[in-house]
């Protein structure tokens, strides 16, 4: 099994489509100290989606847990984005 870590900047989001097109499972990671990680989320989406079907396995991860006393993203927040389209969030 091969993992491919793209980076989270915006500008490489574009850069990413070969990797995105070869992948059987997708996993997002963005820090729950960080509220604009998980905005990025949408946009990482559109792409995932922009290029694979929408059956393609994701899970979405919040990362940081031991920040918890900073925590900035709720984990309730996080679940509605997941749930809506069958993405596992742990
Ligand atoms: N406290 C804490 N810091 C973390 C954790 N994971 C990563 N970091 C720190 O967060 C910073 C960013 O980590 P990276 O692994 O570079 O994050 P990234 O998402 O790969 O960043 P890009 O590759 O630039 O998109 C570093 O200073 C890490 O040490 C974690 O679980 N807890
Ligand atoms: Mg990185």
């Amino acid at each position: 099994m091969n993992f491919v870590d793209t980076s989270g900047q915006r500008y490489f989001l574009h850069h990413n489509e070969d990797n995105i097109r070869e992948a059987d499972a997708i996993v997002f990671v963005y820090d729950i100290t960080n509220p604009e990680t998980f905005t990025a989320l949408d946009q990482w989406l559109w792409t995932v989606n922009r290029v694979k079907p929408r059956t393609l396995p994701k899970m979405l991860i919040g990362n940081k847990l031991d920040m918890m006393h900073v925590q900035a993203v709720s984990a309730s927040k996080a679940k509605e984005w997941a749930i809506p389209e069958g993405r596992n969030y742990s």
